[in-house]
């Protein structure tokens, strides 16, 4: 069975997660699996022009060139060991080639995982706008309804808005905050936060911090110096170093991903906007690029629209047309 029909029968009964993928990933999936489609009712079998078609749409889809190339190679040559030419058949091909070529690059747990006794320290960062803190909002919320203890830090003091922006959301998802003074070092900021943490005994603490497109070393050097702080307060820390990309921004995103994971060592991407870009693919690149998982996607604004991210769903609610 191809990976289409088994996304179809495995989501036929559709939970509420499922929906909000694919309410989220619509635009991408009218991008995407349109042009699959009428790609194959206008051939009878594939040729080169398909191929050459099909790889057009994986690129405007965002998926990245070389990644594109390759998919499209490893479908070749499927398509003449096997003497595949129905067009249908190979954009199933093609899925299942989408799916390999993510899931091979390893397991992952997309949670994060919490140690009695020690608070799990979550780095966040990533440009200005891309949706750090809202993420960070959303991500309390998730592990607060799980029963954790949650403490936010404002360690962004470079932003005008950054720490009331976070200090309203603290208020009302009822959670900790430790903030600095406007222009404070981020790092005293990132200090202070562990000190809280540790005082009041918190399962996780989450940092947001400024994102300056600064010179490489700069933003090498500052975040080295967060990390250097909070690790010297709680040993092992921070577990977690999540790289927030808009989605929207398309193979921009790719570059910042890049640029990142060059600076500091990166333990998860997040994906938001999902649902504002019709180009879903950036997904498939980032993991090709950068070799970091996709932790969690932002399918929407609402505190329920950041879900862990799954291949399978994600992949239903980008290829898979509703009947
Ligand atoms: N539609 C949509 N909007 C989002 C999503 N995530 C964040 N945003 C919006 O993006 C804007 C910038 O977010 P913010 O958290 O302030 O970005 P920051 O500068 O990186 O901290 C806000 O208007 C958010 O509501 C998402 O998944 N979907
Ligand atoms: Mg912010």
């Amino acid at each position: 069975m191809g990976l289409i029909s088994f996304l179809k029968s495995k989501f036929k009964k559709k939970d509420t997660t499922v929906d909000t993928y694919s309410q989220g990933m619509e635009k991408s999936r009218k991008n995407f699996s349109n042009k699959l489609s009428n790609l194959s009712r206008r051939y009878q079998s594939v040729n080169q022009e398909y191929f050459e078609e099909l790889e057009q749409i994986l690129i405007e889809s965002d998926v990245g060139i070389n990644l594109t190339l390759r998919i499209i190679d490893e479908v070749l040559d499927e398509s003449k060991r096997e003497k595949i030419t129905d067009p249908t058949k190979i954009n199933e091909i093609l899925v299942d080639k989408m799916f390999v070529d993510y899931a091979s690059k390893g397991d992952i747990i997309n949670e994060l995982s919490f140690k009695e006794g020690i608070p799990t320290v979550l780095l966040v960062v990533g440009v200005n706008g891309v949706g750090k803190t809202t993420t960070i909002a959303k991500l309390a919320n998730r592990y607060k309804e799980q029963g954790k203890k949650v403490l936010l830090v404002a360690a962004d003091t470079f932003r005008a808005g950054a720490i009331e922006q976070l200090t309203i959301w603290a208020e009302r998802l009822k959670v900790g905050i430790v903030t600095g003074a406007m222009e404070a070092d981020p790092a005293s900021v990132a200090y202070d936060g562990m000190k809280k943490a540790k005082e009041m005994g918190a399962d996780l603490v989450i940092v947001d911090t400024a994102g300056r497109l600064q010179t490489k070393n700069n933003l090498m050097a500052e975040l080295a110096k967060i990390k250097r702080v909070i690790g010297k307060e709680i040993e092992g820390a921070p577990q977690e170093t999540f790289l927030i990309i808009d989605a929207t921004t398309g193979q921009n995103g790719v570059i910042q991903a890049k640029a990142f994971a060059e600076v500091t060592n990166l333990t998860g991407v997040v994906i938001t906007k999902m649902d504002g870009t019709s180009k879903g693919g950036i997904i498939l690149a980032i993991r090709d690029e950068i070799g970091v998982p996709v932790r969690f996607i932002g399918l929407g604004e609402k505190m329920s629209d950041l879900m862990e991210f799954d291949l399978d769903k994600y992949l239903y609610g980008l290829c898979v047309e509703e009947e």
